[in-house]
C-alpha cells in the first residue's frame, strides 16, 4: 500500500521543527541574513531539542530516527531559514561517512562527541579545481609509518570555521583517479587552518570557509573505511544527504509561496486584490503543484533509504527537481510582489537569493541530470 501520510511520531517531529522555525528562526532570519550572523545560539537550542544529529544511532547518543523523519524536519527548519537550517543540519553530512564506513572506535570517539555536546563537524570534499569532478582533487594523504600526512585545501566548507573535526577526502594513490581516494577524520586541533569566510549571495547566516591541511598528521586508524574506498563513500554519503537538500529546497519554496499568497490577497491593483487576476492565480497554482510534487519526490527518495534500498536515482530526481522548484517559486514570488519584491524590506528577496544554492551545492542541477541519465541507461546495483 502506498502511504502519503505521516504517523503520529512524524507529525510530532514536524510540529516540533515547525514551532522552532516559527518561534526561534523566523524572528531573526532576515536580520541574520543582512548581517551574515552565524546562528551559534540557535544551533545550541536545536541541539537541545534533538533537531541535530538525529540519524545518529541511540548507542552513540543520537535519536536514531529514519530518513523520512529527517526530511520532514529539514523542510520545516528551511521554511524558517535555509541558511540557519544548513548550519543546524551540516553535522548529518559530516558524520554520514563515519556512520557508513567508520570503525566502532572512530564512531565512539567522534560521532559521540557531537551528541554529548553541541559541537560542529564539516564534510570536506570540494576543492578549487575539483567541484563536480570529485576525482580531480589534489589533496593528498601520504602514509608515513603509523600516520597519514594530509596536505591540501578544501573550499566552500559549510561550518568550516566552527567545526571541531572534519571528514576529509584525499588522494592516497595519485595515479588511480577515483579509485585512489580515501576518507579520513581529522580533528581541528591537529593543525587545520581555516583561511576564509565566504561573503555569499544567499544563506548568509551559514558559515562557508576554506579549510587547509598543511601536512596535518592523523593516526592510521583515522581512515574511514578501506584505503582507496573514499570515492564510493562520498557518493553513498551524497545519496543519503541529497534528499535533505531537496527537503530544504521544498521548505524555501513553501515559504516563498506562502508570502506570495498572502501578498496577492492584500495588494490591490485595478480595484481588486491581485489574487483576483488570472495571471497571478496561474503563477500561484503552478507554485502549489510544484511544491507538492517536490515533496513527493523527497519523501519517496527518503522512504527508499528507510527500506534499505539504494536510492541514487530518486535522490537525484528529488535534488534536481526540488532545487529547480525552489528557484522558480522564489523567483515567481518576487514577480507577484512586483517592484516591492526587489526591495530588501520585503521577505521574498532573501528567499530568491537563498534558493539559488539549492541548484548548486551537494551536486549541481546538471550533475543530478548526469546521475539520472547514467542510472537510466546503465543502472548500477
Ligand atoms: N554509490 C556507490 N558507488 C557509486 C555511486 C553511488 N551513488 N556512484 C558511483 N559509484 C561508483 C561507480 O560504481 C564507480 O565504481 P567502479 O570504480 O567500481 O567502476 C565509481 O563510483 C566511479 O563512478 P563514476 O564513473 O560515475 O564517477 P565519475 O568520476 O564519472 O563521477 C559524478 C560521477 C559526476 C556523478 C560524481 O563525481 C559526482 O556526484 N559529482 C558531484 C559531487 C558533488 O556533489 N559535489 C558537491 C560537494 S559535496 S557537499
Amino acid at each position: 500500500m502506498v502511504e502519503f501520510t505521516l504517523n503520529d511520531e512524524q507529525l510530532a517531529l514536524r510540529d516540533l521543527a515547525h514551532d522552532f522555525a516559527e518561534k526561534e528562526i523566523r524572528p531573526v532570519a532576515w536580520q541574520y541574513d543582512r548581517d551574515s550572523t552565524f546562528p551559534a545560539e540557535l544551533i545550541k537550542k536545536a541541539w537541545g531539542l534533538g533537531l541535530m544529529n538525529y540519524h545518529v544511532p541511540e548507542r552513540f547518543g543520537g535519536a536514531g530516527i529514519g530518513y523520512l523523519d529527517g526530511v520532514v524536519i529539514d523542510e520545516e527548519l528551511s521554511w524558517g531559514c535555509s541558511g540557519i537550517s544548513s548550519s543546524i543540519g551540516c553535522n548529518s553530512l559530516a558524520v554520514a561517512p563515519l556512520l557508513l564506513a567508520g570503525s566502532e572506535e572512530l564512531k565512539r570517539r567522534y560521532v559521540e562527541r557531537l551528541t554529548a555536546e553541541p559541537l560542529l563537524a564539516s564534510f570536506c570534499l570540494t576543492e578549487p579545481d575539483a567541484g563536480s569532478d570529485v576525482a580531480a582533487m589534489k589533496t593528498r594523504a601520504v602514509r608515513n609509518k603509523d600516520k597519514y600526512v594530509i596536505t591540501g585545501s578544501k573550499c566552500f566548507i559549510t561550518n568550516g570555521g566552527y567545526a571541531t573535526f572534519y571528514t576529509v577526502y584525499a588522494k592516497t594513490d595519485l595515479d588511480a583517479g577515483h579509485r585512489g581516494i580515501s576518507c579520513f577524520v581529522v580533528p581541528r586541533d591537529a593543525g587545520v587552518i581555516v583561511d576564509k569566510h565566504e561573503d555569499k549571495m544567499g544563506q548568509r547566516a551559514s558559515n562557508t570557509a576554506t579549510v587547509t591541511f598543511p601536512e596535518v598528521e592523523v593516526p592510521l586508524d583515522h581512515r574511514i573505511g578501506g584505503e582507496n574506498d573514499g570515492f564510493k563513500i562520498a557518493m553513498a554519503t551524497l545519496d543519503r544527504t541529497r534528499p535533505n537538500i531537496a527537503a530544504m529546497a521544498t521548505g524555501v519554496a513553501r515559504a516563498a509561496f506562502e508570502f506570495a499568497v498572502q501578498y496577492a490577497q492584500e495588494r490591490v491593483q485595478f480595484g481588486v486584490p491581485i489574487a483576483m487576476h488570472q495571471a497571478i492565480q496561474f503563477m500561484i497554482a503552478d507554485m502549489a503543484t510544484e511544491i507538492e510534487a517536490a515533496r513527493l519526490l523527497v519523501w519517496k527518495s527518503a522512504v527508499q533509504l528507510d527500506h534499505g534500498e539504494r536510492n541514487t536515482l530518486l535522490s537525484s530526481h528529488a535534488k534536481r527537481f526540488a532545487g529547480d522548484v525552489a528557484m522558480k517559486v522564489a523567483t515567481d514570488a518576487v514577480q507577484v510582489y512586483g517592484g516591492y519584491g526587489f526591495i530588501k524590506d520585503y521577505p521574498v528577496e532573501k528567499l530568491m537569493r537563498d534558493a539559488k544554492i539549492m541548484q548548486l551545492y551537494e551536486g549541481t542541477a546538471q550533475i543530478q541530470r548526469i546521475v539520472i541519465a547514467r542510472e537510466l541507461f546503465a543502472p548500477r546495483v
